[in-house]
């Protein structure tokens, strides 16, 4: 059984994989509008990815009996000065949700709350591979560049990553 307090949390964090979704969601849409179609295969795939941990969320509150709440989701940016910005926005948007998720953790564990501490060891590995992801991406970003012919080779190294954002 959960707390209120820890329902409260985990609720917040099922807002959180929903807001996610729709910012990358709403980024294919931008991509796919500048004709960067690599990485709007890519960033649609992974709005489902997260569409995935928020039920996974949901189904665990659900579970214990407390009650799941879907709040209003803040809508995400839709212009961007270029496929770089975007990038740069997916990394600094995982390293916020790894650090909702570890603060999560250790709720958890001060609540000695060890069911949902364990189940939480999930999202912990799935933000590393979310970190490493979008980190490998600004790293082909800074070796391939986005002048000239750069952007197409970019794009289509992105197109590439799609099917690699799952743990399951
Ligand atoms: Fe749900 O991991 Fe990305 O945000």
């Amino acid at each position: 059984m959960l707390t209120p307090a820890m329902i409260d949390r985990l609720n917040h964090q099922i807002n959180h994989e929903q807001y996610s979704s729709n910012l990358y969601l709403q980024m294919s849409a931008w991509c796919d509008h500048q004709g960067y179609t690599g990485s709007a295969t890519f960033l649609r795939e992974h709005a489902a990815e997260e569409l995935k941990h928020m039920y996974k969320l949901f189904d665990y509150v659900c579970e214990t009996g407390a009650l799941a709440l879907l709040a209003a989701v803040t809508a995400p940016p839709n212009q961007y000065a270029s496929l770089g910005e975007v990038f740069k926005i997916t990394y600094e948007h995982e390293l916020k949700i790894t650090h909702a998720i570890n603060q999560l953790v250790a709720f958890s564990l001060s609540e000695e709350d060890f069911s949902t501490f364990q189940f939480l060891q999930w999202y912990v590995s799935e933000q590393h591979e979310e970190e490493r992801l979008f980190k490998s991406i600004l790293d082909k970003i800074a070796v391939i560049g986005l002048d000239g012919k750069g952007i197409y080779f970019l794009d289509k190294e992105i197109r590439k990553l799609s099917g690699q954002t799952s743990l399951g």
